[in-house]
């Protein structure tokens, strides 16, 4: 999305941090100290001697997963493994060229063991320095300048942003391969008497400049005509703007009490809840990653590996105007901008209720110092008043229910105009739930129009108030889910729901024309599991393991289910935007696990072309079937705003959950305890107001 247009550093509670704990687990994020010394050795190789040096990407390089899984066997054990060799994966421009190394920081002193320059298309993401830097360009360049004037304003009350371009092949100047993005402005002063926090409602219409980020040069610059800026009444959010008096629903307030504590305990990075045990870490492309999450089988009196590593590994946002100034607006946010930089600390009470507790996120700036992004993850355990399981039979006399208390742990990322809320949902019936929800603004667009009735030609979008469309676009959260059901190898399965006739091989005679049943197919390779799960017929999707059956002989799986409505690009196949995230036009993937595999539209995503995307990789067709697999599942939603998205848009969710398929034996909440079971003596709740 686009990003803000005043500094995003300024909204980060930042800090250099000089030491943090060692890390105790092979997926602990880089440390502080670690990061520190990856700068340090990265500056003093002789490898990459062009400077000025600036890092785009640091990350924990994952080890092998056998030394992973054997760490973790052994930890249970009285004889616990070392540590595997701890390394991290480096990104860094310096001298116009993208320089991969990967570095050794096992020891205290940090160590480059190798070294590449990335020769093919695409470049690593946008950092927040390039941001700021760009930022100062406009205002002291002439053209520029003129342009504000000939509107009627100011040039300190007018401010650019930094969006990435996308590709679109030779169709456009490629600025002698040069990393280059487009800017974009708005009148975010009040120079004109209209003062509004909203940078995204009063866009500079018409407006385009190229900067080139290595050089922080200028490069191209475009007026295609004056447009009326829109007004900044009404369009403001701030609690102190818009009240008192407040106008809106009055509600009253609710706290999440937990009379007898929290249930939930972090060791590290470890979180162990009810029946569940995982990882979190921090990415600062891929936000939260969870790994090695476990549940525990009460009947089997052990511990259950359902999910390797999991994470969003691109969201992707298109929008849906062809005109000069909108057609490249593309957004790939996590190759582009990177989720875990874009996360913000979460309010307490607000963002998190209560009862949750939180975790600081630690990433490398461009300029190579260690940054604290705290309270960026928060977990908690939410009783929202729904319904585990319950029956009633009137005949027996008999009521039982058992309210569902679940595990969330949440970040929100906010890639500009747009806030993400992404939780991570654990069920003590066994099931993961993956939600998003979106809020924040539209990014909306300057027109000469203030009544729908005069728009005769495609407006492109909604007009959602006077001089101001919000475009259709859609949003694509691509998920990569390393399921590893009970082991590592796994099969996918498609279960058809198909129509059946009557017609005598079973129900003979009766008089029922027609039912259905399920037709079973193992994926065999790539080919056979890309799924759009919108299609007709209906179909059940699993992750099984045929290695391990129940008591009845059913192969222990997990299933895929779509948590409400997705949607498929609709976008033409040969449209550049489409041909980097070709991914998009099915819901489902399987792949075999790979560990450089993890960047849905390819490791150097900004301006990638998909030549190194999740398609390209499928394409490949390997054997997927009693194979360590991987899940990519695309949450999809088509944005035709409305006026009530404007000036702030109330969230909308999507998801999927990975939901336990013959995976135990019975229902694990058969066991849980009634809430009948529970008082608490100076709890109010029960008073309730008739
Ligand atoms: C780290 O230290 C150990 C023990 O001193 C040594 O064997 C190993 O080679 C060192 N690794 C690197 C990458 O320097
Ligand atoms: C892993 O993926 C990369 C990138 O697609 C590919 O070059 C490599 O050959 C793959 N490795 C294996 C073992 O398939
Ligand atoms: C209930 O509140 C009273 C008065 O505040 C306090 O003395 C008592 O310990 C509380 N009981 C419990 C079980 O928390
Ligand atoms: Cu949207």
């Amino acid at each position: 999305m686009m990003r803000p247009l005043v500094l995003a550093v300024l909204f980060l509670s930042t800090a250099a941090v000089a030491a943090s704990s060692p890390p105790h687990h092979p997926l602990d994020p880089l440390s502080a100290a670690e990061l520190s010394a990856v700068r340090a050795a990265v500056l003093a190789s002789p490898l990459v001697p062009a400077r000025p040096l600036s890092f785009h990407y640091v990350g924990l390089d994952e080890p092998d997963k056998p030394d992973v899984l054997s760490y973790y066997a052994a930890a249970s054990t009285s004889s616990p493994a070392a540590l595997p060799q701890r390394h991290a994966f480096v990104i860094a421009r310096a001298g116009g060229q993208s320089h991969e190394l990967l570095v050794d920081v096992t020891n205290a002193t940090a160590t480059v063991l190798s070294h590449a320059v990335h020769r093919g298309a695409g470049f690593p993401s946008i950092t927040d320095a390039d941001q700021a830097a760009a930022m100062a360009l406009p205002p002291q360049y002439a053209p520029f300048v003129a342009s504000v004037r000939w509107r009627g304003l100011d040039v300190g009350d007018v401010a650019c942003g930094v969006v990435s371009r996308g590709w679109f092949g030779a169709s456009q100047p490629d600025y002698g391969g040069a990393r280059v993005a487009k800017m974009v402005c708005a009148v975010v002063g009040d120079g004109d008497g209209a003062a509004t926090a909203n940078v995204y409602a009063r866009p500079l219409e018409g407006v385009t400049l190229v900067v080139d980020l290595d050089r922080m040069a200028i490069v191209g610059y475009e007026d295609t005509g004056v447009r009326p800026v829109p007004k900044a009444q009404g369009t403001d959010y701030r609690a102190d703007k818009v009240g008192p008096p407040f106008t809106g629903p009055e509600t009253k307030p609710g706290v999440v009490v937990q009379p007898e504590g929290r249930g939930f305990h972090i060791d590290g990075h470890v979180v162990r809840w009810a029946n569940w045990e995982f990882h979190v870490a921090f990415d600062m492309r891929a936000g939260t990653v969870i790994s090695l999450a476990s549940v525990y089988d009460a009947d089997a009196g052990k511990w259950r590996r359902v999910l390797y590593r999991g994470f969003v590994s691109e969201i992707f946002v298109p929008y849906m105007d062809p005109d000069e100034d909108w057609y490249f607006r593309t957004f790939i946010d996590a190759g582009d901008y990177g989720l875990g930089v874009s996360a913000v600390p979460l309010l307490r009470g607000a963002d998190c209720p209560a009862n949750a507790a939180y975790m600081d996120g630690v990433y490398l700036d461009a300029a190579g110092e260690p940054v604290t992004s705290e309270d960026v993850i928060c977990v908690f355990e939410r009783y929202a008043g729904d319904i585990a399981w319950r029956h009633s039979d009137p005949y027996m006399q008999i009521t039982e229910v058992r309210p569902d208390v679940t595990l969330v742990v949440r970040m929100v990322v906010t890639v500009g105009n747009y806030d993400y809320i992404l939780d991570w949902e654990f069920k003590t019936s066994g099931a993961i739930k993956l939600a998003v929800s979106l809020t924040g603004m539209l990014e909306m667009k300057a027109t000469a129009y203030t009544d729908a009735g005069q728009i005769k030609v495609d407006a492109h979008g909604t007009l959602v108030a006077e001089n101001t469309v919000g475009v259709y676009h859609d949003h694509f959260v691509t998920y990569r889910l390393d399921l590893d059901v009970d082991g590592t190898s796994n099969s996918f399965v498609k279960n058809t729901l198909v129509q059946m006739r009557n017609t005598g091989d079973s129900g003979t005679g009766t008089p029922r024309r027609s039912y259905w049943t399920v037709r079973r197919e193992v994926a065999e390779t790539e080919a056979d599991a890309r799924v759009d799960v919108n299609g007709a017929p209906p179909a059940e999707l699993l992750f099984v393991n045929p290695a391990r059956r129940t008591a009845v002989g059913n192969e222990a799986g997990y299933r895929v289910v779509p948590a409400g409505a997705t949607a498929a690009s609709l976008l033409a196949d040969d449209d550049y935007p489409q041909r980097r995230a070709s991914y998009t036009k099915k819901q489902v993937w399987v792949t075999p696990y790979n560990r450089s595999e993890k960047w849905a539209p390819g490791l150097y995503a900004e301006q990638g072309t998909g030549d190194d995307s999740l398609a390209a990789w499928s394409s490949r067709d390997r054997r997927i079937r009693d194979e360590d697999i991987v899940l990519w599942y695309t949450v999809g939603l088509h944005h035709v705003p409305y006026q009530e998205d404007f000036p702030v848009m109330p969230t909308v969710s999507g998801g999927v959950e990975l939901r336990p398929a013959n995976f135990f034996e019975r229902n694990q909440l058969i066991g849980t305890r009634p809430p009948s079971e529970f008082t608490y003596q100076n709890c109010s709740c029960g008073a309730a107001a008739m």
